[in-house]
């Protein structure tokens, strides 16, 4: 099993239906979902390592200016995250058909969407914005 956290960034809520349906033609769930302003804390813990880069304001800003749409996306065959990571697309110049391209305006920070990039940032990922999923786990310990 694999998941992978998404979030349809500021101003592109309204392809959530055209985004989850590209999601789910790779047999993947999505098993949470909120709608969301990410505050402060949210914004840091999730982009951390990219703190103190120079569009670290821009991106902030930009993260903050709407409603997001976080998800969790979960698959029994391995492989989903890199999988979405391909439909998603680049971060610079995304090839046609990507939700990328598709649905984005040609710029690197307003670029639609996020997916996790690996097994490890999807689980910190997700933890940080659904942490009831991992309460029980941890309960078991
Ligand atoms: P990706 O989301 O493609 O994995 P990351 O993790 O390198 O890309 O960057 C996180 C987010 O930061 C990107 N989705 C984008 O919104 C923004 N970003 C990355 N690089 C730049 C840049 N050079 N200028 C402005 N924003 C950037």
């Amino acid at each position: 099993m694999e998941r992978s956290l998404l979030i349809i960034k500021p101003g592109f809520l309204k392809y959530e239906k055209q985004i989850k349906n590209r999601i789910k033609k790779l047999g993947a769930k999505i098993t949470h979902e909120k709608k969301m302003v990410l505050d402060d804390v949210l914004i840091t813990k999730h982009y951390a390592e990219h703190l103190q880069k120079d569009f670290f304001p821009e991106l902030k800003k930009y993260m903050q200016s709407g409603e997001v749409l976080v998800m969790c996306a979960e698959r029994e065959k391995d492989g989903l995250i890199a999988d979405i990571r391909q439909i998603v697309g680049a971060t610079k110049n995304p090839e046609k058909g990507t939700i990328r391209h598709d649905f984005g305006i040609g710029r690197i920070t307003e670029n639609v969407i996020h997916a996790s990039d690996s097994v490890m940032s999807a689980e910190r990922e997700l933890n940080i914005f659904f942490p009831e999923m991992f309460q029980n786990a941890e309960k078991t310990k």
